[in-house]
């Protein structure tokens, strides 16, 4: 299928209006389809969520909630929010759903917002040991506004230090405790966290955004149970649109819904509300469940094939979605490493690794995930294949080697194209 075909008539009308808006939208298109994606993030949602974020819906102004909207107009808007807090309740067993967040930062300030005041004690994992900007950044409003606290993993096993993580808790009296991380490649320990919790007397906040889609896919715990409250984007391996989500106790209800709007949104996009929609339902398959297995099945494969090209995989392997590769062996940094591998049509991030000598611009590490070739349908063979191309990529300069292997990559991924029906 050619890549006007796959916009449909409408592309006819936006290469006429706006050539160089729709040359973009092609390019874009080539580029998802012919290289590789390894960014753990990332992921191929599906056509049925692309046709609702090109809708009408993105008109229409909904502030406020269903039922108590401060515009007209809302009857057929309230319906689509209405399935997706009941899809979202029912796929997480969740007392209470808000699917209004923008993204998952903007569900991040609404879960401060609902829960501490500026000034508060919040308790979170270190951004360089894996936590992510929104968890007390000293650049962010997070680290800005709040006297945020940190843990991270041990030295010896790179697991999180619950030991820490509780003297730390109850030394500083934090309101609420964050878990959930943007690089941790293992579980957590929701109920040693929820202990802790109890005995401090903090709000337990799990910020699910890389994992949500494998506990969507009952292929890792749950947090729900838990938490008083779970924050997460729906784009990573949940494989929605772009957004935030926020579930939570019964008794908190209240306080986020009115944290979410009126107190950091307006009117929320409802274009993206009715993709989430349809995004949790294709969660709700046993095809999903088989896919999510499968992302971590990958990422097994990768982490270990990756280990056999000579490098090591922080946190002695992965359970989820990502592996975090200590490239240090290879004697080039994270940086130039990612930096090769983008010329190879290989994409995925530089990342520090727990106590890392290098600067967070540098690294000694690479992040590499497989919600979206997983999506395309490789399996623990590919993932052998894209790991040698990573370790030949890392190791060259040479222009002419690196698009050699680009063109190796463009031949693997004409084996698994995307977005052809
Ligand atoms: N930027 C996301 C990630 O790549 O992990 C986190 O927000």
């Amino acid at each position: 299928m050619s890549a006007e075909t796959f916009y449909g008539p409408d592309f006819n009308l936006l290469s006429q209006q706006d050539p160089d808006i729709a040359a973009v939208l092609l390019s874009e298109l080539k580029r998802q389809q012919t290289n590789l994606q390894l960014i753990a993030s990332e992921n191929f949602t599906s056509r049925a969520v692309l046709a609702t974020l090109g809708s009408t819906l993105s008109n229409k102004y909904a502030e406020g909630y269903p039922g108590k909207r401060y515009y007209g107009g809302c009857e057929e808007v309230d319906k689509a929010e209405i399935i997706a807090i009941d899809r979202a309740k029912d796929l997480f067993g969740a007392e209470h759903a808000n699917v209004q967040p923008h993204s998952g930062a903007s569900a991040n300030i609404a879960v401060y917002l609902a829960f501490t005041k500026p000034g508060d004690t919040v308790l979170a994992m270190s951004l360089p040991h894996g936590g992510h900007l929104t968890h007390g950044s000293k650049v962010n409003f997070s680290g800005k506004w709040f006297n945020v606290e940190s843990y991270g993993v041990r030295q010896d096993n790179e697991l999180i230090d619950y030991d820490e993580l509780r003297d730390t808790a109850i030394r500083t009296k934090p309101k609420m405790i964050c878990s959930g991380a943007t690089a941790y490649p293992s579980l957590v320990d929701f109920e040693k966290i929820r202990a802790i919790c109890d005995e401090v007397g903090a709000i337990m906040w799990v910020d699910a955004a890389h994992f949500i889609g494998l506990v969507a896919g009952k292929a890792i715990p749950s947090p729900v149970p838990y938490a008083d409250v779970v924050s997460f984007t729906t784009h990573k391996v949940l494989r929605g649109p772009r957004g935030g989500m926020i579930l939570a106790k019964a008794e908190h209800a209240a306080a986020i819904d009115k944290a979410v709007f009126p107190g950091i949104q307006g009117g929320p996009v409802m274009s993206a509300v009715a993709g989430k929609a349809v995004a949790l339902a294709e969660c709700a398959t046993p095809a999903y469940q088989k896919y999510a297995k499968d992302v971590i099945i990958n990422a097994k494969a990768l982490a270990a094939a990756l280990e056999s090209e000579g490098m090591r995989a922080v946190s002695g392997g992965t359970q989820t979605h990502l592996a975090l590769m200590d490239i240090r062996s290879t004697g080039v940094t994270g940086k130039v490493a990612d930096e090769r591998c983008g010329q190879a049509g290989i994409v995925m991030n530089k990342n520090s690794i727990p106590y890392d000598p290098e600067k967070p611009g540098i690294t000694s590490g690479i992040r590499v995930g497989t919600p979206a070739t997983t999506t395309q349908g490789m399996g623990v063979a590919e993932m052998q294949t894209i790991a040698s191309f990573i370790a030949r990529a890392i190791k060259t300069d040479d222009e002419k080697t690196l698009a050699g292997i680009k063109s190796e990559v463009h031949a693997l991924t004409a084996r698994f194209p995307i977005y052809t029906a």
